[in-house]
């Protein structure tokens, strides 16, 4: 058995700038924009994960129910996608591995040749997944990176020569604006070799009331997801954010495609951010902008595909359509310039 985890130091990236340090800069960013924003990577400390981790299993929230689905009516076509060459299975943001366990499973019941390699930036969430891994599947081959994605996609291609299947589920691509998206994508191609395949999460159009359910249930939950960034501002740069001011209020854009979600300053009002040593202004009304969901049409989806360097192999549904579970293939020709 071999299921450990690696956290690549400044050493391994050529990087000098502390977590602590990138949030306030970010904090700072965000807010002196107009309009005001913060951004939904830093929902998920150790209390926003447990949060996220309520709302995946909320009646509202479908998403994390339908992909479940699609990986267990499917699970045999993953394991065929090398013809029985040995791979890596790089899961970028692996969460708490439910899902990833439906494959995993599958690929040792069928004695294929694979290593799993979670990669999170959350060294806690990393500790917990490859315990509960290590507890579920002792036979397990297993290396952990605690890195931002490309550090340790670039770290891993330095170190292995494998194919590799990578797992970005959970619709977490549709917290991407749609640039964003394609520059990750691409950059994505990028770290990979030609033939290594991808599985993407995308959540799909659909009934307008039924999205906006899933982002605002009536137990609060979402709403508290959302409070806690400013709580976490609070928590770690020494911020006095009065949560109660604020009022959470998701919104969908029907042209953009996106579940837009906001923080609404309720009363006209200033908070002070020590470590960023400076007071943030609001006036009554004004939002502040916390996370893109964006919602795809299947023509989105072969759009990103083909633009970004990839052929669809498979297009994998839940039994009312509300999900697609996409798998690509890297294609680069000998032209393409790396
Ligand atoms: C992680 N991500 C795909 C979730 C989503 O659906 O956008 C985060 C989330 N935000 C509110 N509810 C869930």
């Amino acid at each position: 058995m071999n299921l450990d985890y690696k956290r690549l130091n400044p050493k391994d990236l050529n990087n000098i700038v502390s977590p602590v340090r990138l949030f306030a800069l970010d904090v700072l960013n965000g807010l002196s924009e107009y309009p005001k924003r913060l951004s939904s990577k830093y929902f998920y400390d150790k209390r926003g994960s447990e949060l996220f981790q309520k709302i995946m299993e909320l009646p509202e929230y479908y998403l994390t129910r339908c992909e479940f689905e699609i990986l267990q009516s499917h699970k045999n076509v993953f394991g065929d996608l090398f013809s029985g060459d040995s791979f890596n299975v790089v899961e970028l943001g692996a969460g708490d591995g439910m899902k990833t366990s439906i494959l995993i499973e599958n690929f040792l019941s069928r004695n294929l040749q694979f290593r799993y390699i979670p990669i999170d930036i959350s060294e806690t969430a990393m500790q917990t997944l490859i315990s509960s891994m290590s507890k579920k599947f002792p036979s397990l081959n297993a290396q952990g990176v605690v890195a931002e994605y490309f550090d340790a996609l670039k770290w891993l291609s330095s170190v292995t020569q494998q194919r590799n299947l990578v797992l970005f589920l959970g619709s977490n691509l549709g917290n991407f604006s749609k640039p964003q998206a394609r520059v990750f994508l691409r950059g994505l191609w990028n770290t990979l070799n030609d033939g290594d395949c991808v599985l993407i999460g995308f959540d799909l159009k659909k009934d307008i009331e039924l999205m906006l359910k899933a982002y605002n249930d009536p137990g609060g939950i979402t709403a508290e997801f959302n409070y806690n960034l400013l709580r976490r501002v609070n928590r770690e740069l020494g911020g006095d954010f009065e949560i109660s001011r604020f009022r959470f209020y998701p919104s969908y854009n029907v042209f953009s495609g996106a579940i837009e979600s906001y923080l609404v300053s309720q009363i006209e009002q200033s908070a002070f951010v020590k470590q960023v040593g400076q007071s943030f202004t609001f006036e009554a009304w004004e939002p502040i902008h916390t996370e893109y969901s964006y919602k795809y049409l299947e023509s989105d989806i072969e759009g990103l595909a083909a633009s970004t360097g990839y052929k669809i192999e498979m297009q994998l549904y839940d039994s009312k359509r509300y999900f697609v579970d996409s798998v690509w293939r890297v294609e680069k020709k000998e032209t393409d310039n790396r």
